[in-house]
């Protein structure tokens, strides 16, 4: 049996979600008759009755212009003729509610899950797909059908071998889109693009790239990098050289309660039973436990992950009664969840299995009979 590892930064699969006209999408989950009028959200800032500006707006209300930033007067005047528009005010606090249940739901698809802002976030599924941009493209369906249907929520996707490609392909069909750039072809598919797309390429910086003659990202992959230093300093200029190439090694970085340990394995053949499991079980919760003990690091919840000859994903965990160290707690929940999953999965061919250790904190100082004592409850 092969215990699969973090992969090298050569070879990750990056995911990145990013939720569709986010407040106004939200606006439109709590009230659906909204659906098919044009909805602003707007900043207020209460001087007189129309002054701010738009925060984002629905698909419909792009259509005549609106847009994210424009003054509140100005969408209204675009709007003048339409009269089923709707004007609301911000409500971060229900959008905030609307983005975490969302975020759930995705980061049970990831090995490592950074959220970036309330609306967006990267998963590293590089594991999780065997590294395989079929397999993550259909965890990326299935992210979106899990979201649509647990949280009504579109979004847009976008799958590649990094942070930086990841987003550009997340942002290029959009609404509802999902666009995959495989390792092979990312120099040749980004090479036409404006230097904008390129995330943190804003417009004064495009401005200037402009000035030197450059355009399109194939244009900056030629233009010499000592130059581009003298214009923008070392670390942006290096930035930009290698993101026109489709390089990045930024990695995806998970938060901290959200940590997680997670192994998965490849079983020698397909198993029909949790029985013919066992031997892979207990080594890779053996594998699981050396990483927390090493990491000095307690966990809470056992979790176990079976993908299938067909490649679809079951998840289960088990959540201790106290903070853990003990290897016979983890195992014992280990085995339980895989025991309940097949047997309530009927039949099924599992191809690989993986154990994922969360809810961790600091075992320093941990009383350890208590510990002792827990051992095996759940
Ligand atoms: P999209 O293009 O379908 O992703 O649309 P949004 O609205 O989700 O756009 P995004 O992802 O750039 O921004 C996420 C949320 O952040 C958006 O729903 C509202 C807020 N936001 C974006 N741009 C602005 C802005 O210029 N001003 C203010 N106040 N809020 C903004
Ligand atoms: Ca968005
Ligand atoms: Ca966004």
């Amino acid at each position: 049996m092969i215990i699969e590892g973090p992969k090298s930064n050569t070879s990750r699969i990056i995911t990145h979600v990013d939720f569709d006209y986010f407040f106004a999408q939200c606006e439109e989950i709590r009230r659906p008759e909204l659906r098919s009028k044009p909805v602003v959200v707007c900043v207020f800032s209460g001087r007189t009755e129309d002054s701010g500006v738009v925060s984002t707006a629905n698909y419909v209300a792009r259509k005549y212009g609106v847009k994210s930033g424009i003054p509140i007067r100005v969408a209204k005047s675009k709007l003048a003729e339409v009269s089923d528009a709707v004007f609301l005010p911000l409500d971060s606090a229900y959008y905030s509610q609307v983005s975490e249940s969302a975020m759930s739901i995705i980061s049970s698809y990831a090995d490592m899950f950074e959220h970036v802002g309330i609306d967006e976030c990267y998963l590293d599924v590089s594991q999780r797909a065997a590294g395989s941009f079929d397999v993550a493209k259909g965890l990326a369906q299935n992210i979106k059908q899990d979201v649509k249907k647990q949280a009504s929520l579109t979004c847009s996707v976008g799958v590649a071998p990094n942070k930086m490609l990841a987003k550009i392909a997340s942002d290029l069909h959009k609404p509802d889109g999902l666009t995959v750039i495989e390792p092979d072809d990312a120099a040749r598919f980004i090479a036409g693009m404006d230097v904008g797309r390129i995330p943190g390429v804003g417009p004064k910086t495009c401005e200037r790239l402009g000035e030197l003659g450059i355009k399109t990202i194939g244009d900056l992959a030629k233009f010499d990098l000592f130059r581009l230093i003298e214009e923008f300093g070392k670390k942006n200029a290096t930035y930009m050289h290698n993101a026109s190439k489709g390089i990045d090694d930024e990695p995806v970085v998970e938060s901290g309660e959200k940590q997680q340990i997670m192994r998965i394995a490849t079983l020698k053949s397909d198993a029909t039973s949790s029985s013919e499991m066992l031997g892979d079980l207990y080594e890779i919760c053996r594998s699981v436990f050396q990483t927390a003990t090493d990491r000095r690091l307690s966990f809470k919840t056992v979790g176990v992950l079976l993908i299938l000859d067909n490649l679809d994903n079951i998840t289960r965990s088990k959540s201790l009664k106290v903070h853990s160290t003990n290897f016979e707690s983890l195992h014992s929940a280990a085995r339980s969840a895989l025991d309940e999953t097949m047997r309530e999965a009927g039949p099924v061919k599992v191809r690989r299995l993986g154990v994922r250790l969360s809810d961790l904190q600091s075992s320093e100082g941990q009383n350890t009979m208590l510990d002792f004592m827990s051992s095996g409850d759940y």
